[in-house]
């Protein structure tokens, strides 16, 4: 390869997401436990349905996870779309925190297209605090004040910004150096920013400004492998003592499975050693697994949102919550066929090579499925859920405190959007030309 060729932003992402799991690993020991515990379970449920993986499907499974970050300033978070932009990965959908009581407002950035999924499904949930919702001025302004004296890239990094995108992507010399230097806004600094009492205030204040304000970086804080079966791996999360979260997060366990179900285990302990020669803790850093299934279309997910808010009015101490989510959940439809039927999902429709016996004029797309000439399968959702976000977010902040009862719901999409220096692309549209895209291309055929 010559100096000039620009190597594929897909490859740039695949380097990088490997390069993350190698510095998590070394960081977060319990990670490396957690990534043998994963590929276990996997191989065991692949092994008891009898699921044949061709090569390219089991290395995309070792691969696949998501991290996420917290960012302090507009500054920052647009640096962060910049960085992404490098790895053809993008802002898709905005989350409302608010409404949970956490102060941040958030986006996924992440490759668009399927084929570019199948090189690399890496995604980072990245969250923008949001200094606006905290009561305290003095203490706003001094958090605004700490955060507007540091520098989370370095100049190495910012001129290879400068040349991607004036010349349109990096050669692989280039994109090596970018990805050692990206990796460093993510890295753990044991040094904190501050002095252990402003630590103390902000994080009485609320436990995600301290997390966000006193460091050096928005370090990664979580890295998440995708498994097959999420309650073996919270079972076994239990078993084998990790402090796994008390419930799994989103739909509950289904035949044909929606959305995304998540679970997480409680974060790490760390030292910190603040400005002024003192010594803590911070409390940030954790485990978590997600499993994966069909994109919902807005009536689907209106659906779903309605009979998630059944099952948290149906909470109580006589039912365990797996059953509570069941039981809500009954009304959803749980075949493919009525899934698509009751168009509550999006679905991928292809050719199916069979001799086709149908008049010319009555080769409509549902006919040639009736027919057999074109099936379907489910789109996976490569996105997330707000209300499964919060409780990730504050299943793995430290201690409970007061003043975090007090954050007014408020979404901002449009600030949200000023300080990425962009607006977000809409999950919905994504998968609508995805499924549409798809029936032109079974029905070119006929
Ligand atoms: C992000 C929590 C949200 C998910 O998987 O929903 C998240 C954070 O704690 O910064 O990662
Ligand atoms: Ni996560």
């Amino acid at each position: 390869m010559t100096s000039s060729t620009v190597l594929s932003k897909d490859k740039i992402r695949q380097s990088f997401a490997a390069a993350m799991s190698d510095m998590y690993q070394q960081e977060v020991p319990e990670y490396g436990r957690l990534l043998s515990l994963v590929k276990q379970s996997n191989n065991k449920f692949i092994q008891q349905n009898s699921i044949t993986l061709s090569s390219d499907e089991d290395a995309l499974l070792a691969k696949e996870h998501h991290g996420a970050i917290r960012v302090g300033t507009a500054e920052e978070l647009s640096a962060l779309r910049r960085v992404f932009n490098v790895m053809g990965m993008f802002p898709v959908d905005y989350y409302d925190l608010s409404v949970a009581g956490i102060p941040v407002h958030s986006t996924a950035f992440r490759a668009l297209e399927p084929e570019q999924l199948l090189i690399s499904p890496f995604r980072v949930f990245t969250s923008l605090l949001r200094l606006d919702l905290i009561a305290d001025e003095a203490l706003r302004e001094e958090a605004q004040q700490i955060l507007s004296t540091r520098n989370i890239v370095t100049d190495e990094l910012v001129a290879l910004l400068d040349k991607s995108e004036s010349q349109g992507g990096l050669n692989e010399q280039d994109a090596a150096v970018f990805v050692a230097e990206a990796l460093e806004i993510f890295r753990w600094h044991q040094q904190a920013n501050v002095k252990k009492e402003q630590y103390d205030a902000l994080n009485n204040t609320h436990r995600l400004v301290a997390d966000v304000v006193s460091f050096k970086g928005p370090h990664i804080n979580h890295l998440t492998p995708k498994v097959l079966d999420i309650d073996e791996i919270q079972s076994e999360f239990k078993k084998q003592g990790f402090k796994a979260k008390a419930v799994v997060e989103g739909p509950p366990n289904r035949d044909c499975d929606i959305l995304l179900r998540q679970t997480s285990f409680i974060a790490l302990d760390e030292a910190v050693s603040f400005t002024d020669g003192e010594t803590g803790t911070h409390t940030a850093r954790f485990g978590e697994v997600e499993q994966r299934g069909i994109a919902l279309t807005p009536k689907g997910r209106a659906l779903y949102d309605e009979l998630l808010n059944l099952a948290r009015s149906n909470k109580s101490d006589k039912e365990d919550h797996a059953t509570t989510l069941q039981n809500a959940f009954a009304d959803f439809p749980d075949s493919y066929e009525e899934l698509r039927k009751q168009e509550l999902a999006y679905f991928n429709y292809f050719d199916t090579k069979q001799p086709c016996c149908l008049d010319k004029q009555k080769r409509s797309l549902e006919a040639l499925i009736e027919s057999g000439n074109i099936d379907f399968k489910p789109i996976r959702y490569e996105d997330f859920l707000p209300v499964s976000a919060a409780g990730i977010f504050t299943s793995n902040l430290a201690q409970d405190n007061e003043a975090e009862n007090k954050i007014q719901q408020s979404p901002n999409q449009d600030s949200f959007e000023k300080a990425l220096g962009t607006q977000v692309v809409n999950a919905f549209d994504l998968y609508q030309s995805q499924q549409q895209a798809s029936i032109e291309r079974a029905l070119a055929e006929y």
